[in-house]
């Protein structure tokens, strides 16, 4: 019989449990803190942002499944053990509602929409006239399973579309490439609006500071959906300020939730939302949970597991 144990500390979490007795026949499934003893045979984890130590405490399990894309929610646990593969979710509603996501906030951005809403607050009609699709560039932060998809989707709208990795890309119709640091600048220098789809790793962190900000066409924009720790935001915050960036849409933080108290909510230029881009949701992820777990039983490797060298 197949063993999930579940923790998502969240309202609403019992929605999961019968996705995932849908996707795999006979399932015992276990919803923290009713997980049981390790003794009670081999287990699987599903999970976001488990308390600390709990994993080690079970040593029974086969493979820890990240209920999100990114796995620094798991590996933040000092006490996480190395030996257990961690897979990282990929499913095709993550994919969609990112796109969803990108299409929107890229659309807002060239279409002037962060200025607009401004006026409105101050009840001015202030008329913006913003560029054609066509003649904008949009620069993607990581070119994986997210950023290729988001790409994918701007295409027909016509930008002209960048990104930017750390291994090479085939060269493909539509979509320039540029890798590693060695062409980071000349990628930021091509963007107006850039687009942060990066895992947070040791070098990923910092990414986009005052140095790297200012290599952007003045009035570029930027939008981070991948990691809080992409952006240095006071220094983000001074070039908003001084008028060299126009605006910024931000999902991720380094804390979440966002601190009450922060001065980022009331910025003219920029736009909030709380870590929603794109939302893991239980029927495909129960069917990609499932059929990485009958790999797993067939002695076959998973998919999108964690490459605990590079972080991601
Ligand atoms: P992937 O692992 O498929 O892709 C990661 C991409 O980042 C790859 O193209 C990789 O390059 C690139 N990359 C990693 N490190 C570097 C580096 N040092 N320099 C240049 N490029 C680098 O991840 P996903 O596309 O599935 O997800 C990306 C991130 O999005 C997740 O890690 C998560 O943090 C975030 N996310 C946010 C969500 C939200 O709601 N806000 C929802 C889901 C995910 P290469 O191709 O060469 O390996
Ligand atoms: C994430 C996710 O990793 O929501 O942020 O999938």
């Amino acid at each position: 019989m197949t063993r999930i144990l579940f923790y998502l500390d969240e309202p609403g979490a019992e929605i999961w449990q019968p996705a995932f007795e849908a996707a795999i026949p006979g399932l015992d499934f276990r919803t923290y803190p009713d997980w049981g003893n390790p003794d009670d045979g081999p287990a699987y984890v599903f999970a976001w942002e488990p308390e600390l130590g709990l994993i080690a405490k079970y040593p029974n399990i086969k493979a820890i499944f990240s209920l999100g894309a990114g796995v620094d929610h798991l590996t933040r646990d000092p006490d996480l053990p190395t030996d257990i593969p961690i897979i990282r979710m990929s499913d095709d509603g993550l994919k969609e509602g990112m796109a969803e996501f990108v299409v929107m906030t890229v659309l807002m951005h060239q279409r002037y929409m962060p200025r607009m809403l401004a006026s409105q607050r101050k009840k001015k009609w202030r008329r913006l006239f913003p560029p054609l699709a066509r003649d904008v560039r949009v620069g993607i932060l990581g070119y994986g399973a997210l950023g290729e998809y988001c790409a994918q989707a701007l295409k027909p709208l016509g930008y002209q579309i960048a990104a930017w990795s750390r291994t090479g890309k085939t060269p493909e119709n539509g979509v320039e490439h540029y890798t590693g640091s060695s062409e980071f600048q000349a990628f930021l220098k091509r963007t107006d609006i850039l687009v942060g789809l990066l895992p947070s790793t040791p070098e990923t962190t910092n990414l986009l500071n005052k140095t790297t900000m200012a290599m952007m066409p003045k009035y570029a924009s930027i939008i981070n959906a991948g990691r809080g720790t992409l952006i240095n935001l006071d220094d983000m915050v001074a070039l908003l300020d001084s008028g060299h960036l126009s605006a910024a849409t931000l999902d991720v933080f380094v804390e979440e939730p966002l601190d009450k108290d922060s001065p980022l909510w009331q910025h003219d230029k920029i736009i909030i939302t709380p870590h929603i881009a794109s939302i893991t949701r239980p029927d495909t992820a129960a069917q990609y949970v499932a059929s990485n777990i009958k790999r797993i039983e067939e002695g076959l490797q998973p998919a999108n597991v964690l490459d605990r060298s590079k972080g991601y």
